[in-house]
């Protein structure tokens, strides 16, 4: 009789198991171990809205892909934030505000550097609403964003002067949730902001790579990664996730 051999050999982190078996030789790679979504995760879906997608006026190149990504993710999550941005008209961040300015300029504002853009997420119209395809009704949690005319805020936690907080830290304290999971749109901009600000309020965080598209204006979106990473940010894939 032969006899099943089991031989383990660990490499680093990578585990080999090699198993011979009548002969024949399989070997299988270990999967990483998962990360577990607990009572203390929360899933934040940023400015998932009808401007940043196909048709919008700021569309994010396929930004739509990220909802069915979402979708699934929010099935795993018992507690989901979502975010949107929400502005006035004539809105500080709009070019259309600023005579002789185009869409993707840069100009200087009290609080610092300031991106123009195209009017996008106006309050209460079509392009501010969130895509009729996400499908989370578990959500808790709208946090709308950048609605003072004079002050914009690509973050969920903090305005752009980076001294009027939105009150979401404090909400995701006092209901013990200190994992956070990032996901939307854009990557560059509203995720990477508001991932950098829950690392600063101390949360764990991660932005779900796959579950997020960037504009990506200018290199921004190397850039971001590099000061998310810098900031203790940990990237993911949606398949890293035990969902
Ligand atoms: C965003 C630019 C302007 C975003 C919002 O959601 O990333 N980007 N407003
Ligand atoms: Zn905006």
């Amino acid at each position: 009789m032969i006899g099943l051999e089991r031989r383990q050999f660990l490499l680093g982190a990578t585990a080999l198991a090699a198993t011979a078996a009548g002969g024949g030789l399989a070997l299988a790679q270990a999967a990483a171990p998962k990360i577990k979504i607990d009572a203390k995760s929360v899933l934040i879906v940023v400015d998932v809205q009808n401007c940043f997608l196909p048709g919008g006026s700021l569309a994010v190149g396929k930004g739509e892909e990220v909802i069915p990504i979402i979708n699934r993710l929010g099935k795993s999550f018992a507690n989901v934030v979502m975010t949107q941005d929400w502005h006035t008209p004539g809105h500080v961040s709009f070019a259309s505000s600023h005579p002789g300015k185009k869409p993707f300029e840069k100009i200087k504002l009290p609080y610092g550097d300031q991106v123009l853009w195209p009017d996008h997420c106006v309050q209460g119209t079509d392009g501010a609403a969130i895509h009729k395809d996400i499908n989370i009704p578990h959500a808790q949690l709208v946090i709308r964003k950048g609605f003072r005319k004079t002050v914009d805020s690509y973050s969920a936690f903090r305005e752009a002067d980076r001294k009027t907080i939105t009150g979401l830290a404090a909400y995701l304290k006092s209901r013990g949730l200190s994992r956070v999971f990032v996901t939307g749109l854009a990557t560059d901009f509203c995720v990477a902001w508001t991932a950098i600000d829950a690392r600063r309020e101390q949360f764990e965080v991660f932005v779900v790579e796959d579950a997020c598209r960037g504009i990506d204006a200018d290199g921004s979106l190397a850039k971001a990664w590099d000061t998310m990473k810098k900031s203790g940010v940990k990237r993911i894939q949606s398949g890293d996730l035990a969902v």
